[in-house]
């Protein structure tokens, strides 16, 4: 397994709730180094573009009001097999199948108030990370 890099978002039902930090210290216990981050409220145009794989299914008019809701926090993580390993560490999409010490068991709300996003494929980490971040915002 190589070194990767994925992208993470710290959706607004976390950061309404101040937990940015404890989300932090999740990923960093799991081995996972935050290489760049910033906090943002994101327009209805980039969340729109961000989410366009769901454009057609029923729940996209209300993720894109979700994500456009409060500030969210968009970050670079950094380590081996980042990908697979950040999605095994925030947990299903749905809270409820989330696995125990799962970021979305700890702290999700509901399907759509999941607390995080991650990438799911090497091709989407790279066309996530470049809708969000220049190359020299990013300090491995
Ligand atoms: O990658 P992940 O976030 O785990 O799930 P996706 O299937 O890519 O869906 C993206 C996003 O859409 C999910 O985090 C919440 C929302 N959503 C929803 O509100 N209702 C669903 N039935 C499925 C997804
Ligand atoms: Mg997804």
């Amino acid at each position: 397994m190589a070194i990767e890099r994925t992208f993470s978002i710290i959706k607004p039902d976390a950061t309404e709730r101040n937990l940015t930090g404890a989300v932090n210290a999740v990923i960093e216990k799991a081995g996972l180094r935050i290489v760049a981050q910033k906090r943002i409220r994101m327009t209805r145009g980039q969340a729109e573009t961000f989410y366009a794989v769901h454009k057609a299914r029923p729940f996209f008019g209300e993720l894109v009001e979700f994500m456009t809701s409060g500030p969210v926090v968009v970050q670079v993580l950094e380590g081996e097999g980042a990908i697979l390993k950040y999605r095994d560490v925030m947990g299903a999409t749905d809270p409820s199948k989330a696995a125990e010490g799962t970021i979305r068991k700890l702290y999700a709300k509901s399907i759509g108030e999941n607390s995080v996003h991650g990438s799911d494929a090497p091709e989407t980490a790279v066309v996530e990370i470049a809708q969000f971040f220049a190359g020299n915002e990013i300090v491995g």
